[in-house]
């Protein structure tokens, strides 16, 4: 049977991250994707591509959740973007009463937008618990485990243990490329053993949409009948040579290819696992 996953996320007109990652790398996986926008991010060409948010009336990302709910049964949800603090919570009330792997990518910032909205304290109390996945970044795990600024895989590893402990059943720290070194770095925390996958840097540039589309990834490998672990094994490959193949564009941040695994793997990018 063909694996259902819904994201509910941010539009980024720009291609590389938010629901147009996600759906990207849905097919990557033969999954059938759809999505529920809950703010749209623009760019301004007269003001160096400052991010511009525009949030989704919480009535209408309520109606989108619940329409699509209706119509279909899924096999995994995820969750980047949510917008505003009443979307979040609308989310928050619907997962709560549903049995859903479900991939929690908390978003409190991205490039160039800086924090919009303080979601960490509702994070913590009404989706931390929820997820089966978390995958936060350097920041937001510094953030969420109200710990100091995140410099190595110690630190990594004691934020995951912090944010496992507040519910969150499986936790993905990405280090990726802000994490000093020549490796990409990423752990995963069950409860129980924590998993490092490292990967060479195979390039300095920064990549718009590497944190969506591994969570994105994660979430279709659950669905498609990967475990935890080798969904977030895959997802860090797919996510590599994403990277390795990103495209220029005006904005000074490249955007991650999300096929490029499959159809021009390269060969600089091996994951180790540990
Ligand atoms: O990478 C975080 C992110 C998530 N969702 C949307 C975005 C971004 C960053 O640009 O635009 C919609």
């Amino acid at each position: 049977m063909t694996a259902k996953v819904l994201t509910i996320a941010g539009s980024d007109v720009s291609g590389g991250a938010g629901l147009e990652a996600d759906l990207k790398m849905f097919e990557e996986y033969g999954a059938f994707g759809t999505a529920v926008v809950t703010c749209i991010v623009t760019f301004d060409p007269n003001d160096r591509f400052a991010h511009v948010v525009e949030f989704i009336d919480p009535e209408v990302v309520t109606r989108q959740l619940e329409s699509t709910l209706a119509v279909h049964s899924f096999d995994t949800i995820k969750s980047g973007m949510l917008g505003s603090v009443d979307s979040a919570l609308v989310l928050a009330e619907k997962l709560a009463t549903n049995e859903l792997p479900y991939v929690f990518d908390p978003v409190l910032v991205c490039k160039g937008v800086g924090t919009m909205v303080d979601l960490k304290d509702l994070f913590v109390k009404n989706l931390v618990p929820l997820a089966t996945v978390i995958t936060p970044n350097l920041e937001e795990a510094a953030t969420l485990a109200d710990l100091d600024p995140i410099d190595s895989v110690e630190g990594m590893v004691e934020a995951a243990k912090i944010i496992h402990a507040q519910g969150a059943s499986n936790v993905v720290v990405k280090g990726g490329a802000r994490l000093a070194g020549d490796d990409a770095v990423d752990i995963l925390f069950d409860g129980q053993a924590v998993t490092t996958l490292r990967s060479r840097k195979v390039n300095d540039k920064l990549v718009n949409g590497a944190g969506c589309s591994f969570a994105s990834s994660i979430a279709a490998g659950i669905a498609t009948g990967l475990t935890i672990r080798e969904a977030v094994i895959a997802a860090k490959e797919k996510v590599a040579h994403g990277i390795a193949n990103c495209l220029d564009n005006a904005t000074g941040v490249a955007s991650l290819l999300h096929p490029a695994a499959r159809t021009q793997p390269s060969s600089e990018v091996s994951v180790t696992v540990s």
